[in-house]
């Protein structure tokens, strides 16, 4: 089946989803941004697991993604993925955002998860254009196909995020 996508506008730790995405560094050590809104509301759980998960891999490449459980937060799991820091090379950066995407869709699947929620990821710290980053999200997603995912939550953070994905949606649809 293709899930169903949904944009809205918010904060990702407030959205009840079984797997809500984080966009972390390779540290996976937390950071600013959403990672750092994720670590702060769902508690020290989710860091212990991180650094588990760092000693037994050496935390996540960029366009990789792994899995914690969601600590205080509503959810089952919290997926890290890595985006690219932009650097004006616009086919290296397509590639790791698209695995970011795909990646993430497959390990939410692996575990089940019925709905998922994405940040837009690399458009904020990282500064991956906002526009390139959601044509790539919504292009991945929306090809999906799925046995578990019956709906995809695109948590725009900020005004100009939302207005891109609802334009691009708009266009689409
Ligand atoms: N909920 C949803 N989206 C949010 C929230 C939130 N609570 N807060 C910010 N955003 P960023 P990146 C949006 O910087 O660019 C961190 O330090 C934000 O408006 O969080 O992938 C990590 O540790 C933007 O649109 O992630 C890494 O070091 C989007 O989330 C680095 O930043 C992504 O912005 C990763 O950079």
């Amino acid at each position: 089946m293709k899930p169903k996508i949904q944009i809205t506008k918010g904060d990702s730790t407030k959205i009840e989803v079984d797997a809500i995405v984080n966009a972390a560094n390779s540290s996976l050590l937390g950071g600013g941004g959403v990672d750092g809104v994720i670590h702060k509301v769902g508690g020290k759980q989710i860091l212990e697991e991180c650094i588990l998960i760092r000693n037994r891999q050496g935390g996540c490449k960029t366009g990789n993604a792994v899995y914690t459980t969601a600590g205080n937060l509503p959810s089952k799991y919290i997926i890290h993925t890595v985006g690219p820091i932009w650097n004006g090379d616009v086919e290296k950066c397509t590639q790791a955002l698209s695995n970011c995407y795909k990646n993430s869709l497959a390990l939410a699947e692996s575990l089940g998860a019925k709905s998922i929620s994405f940040p837009n990821i690399s458009t904020g710290v990282y500064r991956f254009p906002k526009e390139l980053a959601a044509k790539i999200a919504l292009e991945i997603t929306t090809q999906w196909e799925s046995s578990t995912l019956e709906k995809i939550i695109f948590v725009c953070f900020d005004d100009e995020n939302e207005q891109i994905y609802q334009k691009l949606i708009n266009q689409n649809s």
